[in-house]
């Protein structure tokens, strides 16, 4: 492989620090639920600390959901939906979500700062990535609002009545919207429990559903802990559960509601394959394994996480590989040109620090490129292992973090099964020049997401979900809204 020269080594560029401000947006001291249209103390009067996973500084303090505040926003939910919601015409619905994602864009720059402050991604992601796209699923599931019976011609269509919906940390902001936008779209009222560790963006959401004129009770947000979750999901009174979370909690979840009448859509772990064949565009693909495994530090479901690179084209691929991750820069979320934030808590820190000891134990061989990490908060470089074994723990479950496993294959029928090899299903990429073969690996692989010669896309018009453990029911599309309608011929 070539070697730098000082003359054509980018490698080295240096960059000014370019800082995002903070100083324009608002957090309060402390927060409460918001249950029918009004901020509400908890009955327990207990609240918890969410942080700056990049500083460790506290930065508001958040309500705990106990049952009895679960209690109040199902029966908000209900009368809304009994009320004036569950009769309003789709026309009407649909003003109101058009209103809010119009709030949202006009509010991006604060809500991005929020998102990187309490979750630790890069500013550069949650601009350009997470609230616009939450904007986006507002305004899709918006359109459909008064198209119903044409999404859906020759069935009778009716909304299903109270969704309860549990939220990861990994994108707080468009998670929140992913479920709540299809969910108003058809006519259902909502119960939010986002994540402990990041529920600033869904009740800054509160916010924007209040300056809207959303009528009380169509949309409330419980904040709290897993149980606070369980409290929400197993409500008698609510029709639809919709989560989002580890494989773990997705389990517990499709045993509570087992014999209860709740239509279910769980969205859970992954642990992708992005396949590079000997003829794909190299350069690119490289490109899409950076950022199929270090876009948001590998707190994604979807994550490329195990590398496939055709045996001929391995050494040029991790050299290059390599060359690109010396280029990443790691550190401050707020500044313009960091790619790799903040790991989004000690607690998931230390659990990247774990499947790193394992792989290393397991005989792999890591590289980790020299970076300056700052002194406090939580952060793990961009790790990549290589010669590990299909059995290494690393190969075969979900780490959560910027880890990467490689792996080499020969032919195209091995490398469908090593990619097949393991319970998840939920997302796949394959790198390769030709068409047909292209297909033919894709129609190949037990994944609900593919895509070819690109990672990590996502838009609102595309149904979204897995297969295996990774959970059932889509979101996004079409799907994603009969996911919270009943639909009879
Ligand atoms: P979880 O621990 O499962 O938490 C997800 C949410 O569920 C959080 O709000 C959590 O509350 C809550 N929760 C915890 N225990 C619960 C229970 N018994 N009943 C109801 N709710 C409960 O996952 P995580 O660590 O936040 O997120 C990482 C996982 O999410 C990964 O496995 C990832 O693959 C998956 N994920 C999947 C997707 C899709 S689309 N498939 C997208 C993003 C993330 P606390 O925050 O208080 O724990």
């Amino acid at each position: 492989m070539p070697k730098k020269s000082k003359s054509n080594d980018w490698t080295n560029i240096t960059y000014s620090p370019a800082p995002e401000s903070a100083s324009q947006v608002q957090i309060a001291k402390r927060y409460n639920h918001f249950i029918g249209g009004k901020w509400v103390a908890p009955t327990k009067k207990e609240y918890f600390a969410t942080t700056n996973p990049a500083t460790g500084k506290k930065l508001s303090e958040v309500a705990e959901g106990s049952q009895a505040d679960v209690n109040a926003a199902v029966k908000a939910a209900r009368a809304a939906y009994d009320g004036p919601w569950g009769k309003m015409s789709g026309r009407e619905r649909g003003k109101y979500i058009y209103r809010i994602a119009r709030l949202i864009q006009e509010r991006a720059r604060e809500f991005a700062i929020i998102e990187t402050l309490d979750g630790g991604k890069p500013i550069r992601e949650s601009r350009d990535i997470d609230i616009p796209l939450a904007a986006n699923h507002f305004f899709y599931n918006a359109g459909w609002a008064d198209k119903l019976e044409f999404a859906y011609p020759n069935q009778k269509i009716s909304s299903l009545g109270v969704a309860a919906q549990v939220i990861p940390w990994n994108f707080p902001f468009l998670m929140a919207a992913w479920k709540i936008a299809p969910a108003l779209a058809t006519g259902n009222t909502v119960v939010l429990k986002p994540a402990q560790t990041t529920p600033l963006t869904a009740l800054k959401l509160a916010e924007v559903f209040a300056d809207a004129g959303l009528p009380d009770g169509v949309v409330n947000i419980v904040t709290g802990a897993g149980e606070t979750g369980a409290a929400v999901v197993n409500h008698p009174d609510v029709n639809k559960v919709a989560f989002t979370g580890s494989t773990g909690v997705g389990k517990l979840i499709q045993k509570s509601v087992a014999g209860s009448d709740k239509k279910v859509t769980l969205e859970l772990g992954g642990k992708a394959a992005n396949i590079i064949l000997e003829d794909a565009p190299i350069d690119q693909a490289v490109e899409g394994i950076v950022n199929g495994i270090y876009f948001n530090q590998g707190h994604v479901c979807c994550a490329g996480s195990r590398l496939f690179v055709q045996e001929n084209i391995y050494e040029e691929v991790m050299w290059k590989l390599k060359r690109r991750m010396d280029t990443l820069i790691v550190g401050d979320p707020l500044d313009k040109n960091t790619d790799v934030g903040a790991i989004n808590s000690k607690a998931q820190l230390n659990t990247i620090k774990r499947f790193i000891k394992a792989g290393i134990k397991d005989g792999g061989e890591m590289y980790q490129p020299a970076c300056d990490l700052p002194n406090k908060g939580n952060w793990c470089p961009p790790t990549v292992f290589t010669n590990v074994a299909q059995s290494s723990r690393i190969v075969q479950e979900e780490i959560f973090g910027p880890v990467l496993a490689v792996q080499t294959f020969r032919t195209v029928p091995e490398v469908i099964e090593k990619a097949n090899n393991t319970p998840y299903g939920l997302s796949a990429g394959v790198w390769c020049d030709k068409g047909a073969r292209l297909f033919q690996i894709t129609g190949a692989l037990d994944a609900g997401v593919i895509w070819g010669n690109t990672f990590n896309k996502f838009d609102p018009t595309s149904p979204f979900g897995g297969f295996k453990e990774s959970g059932y029911g889509r979101e996004g599309g079409l799907h994603g809204l009969g996911a919270y309608l009943n639909l009879e011929y």
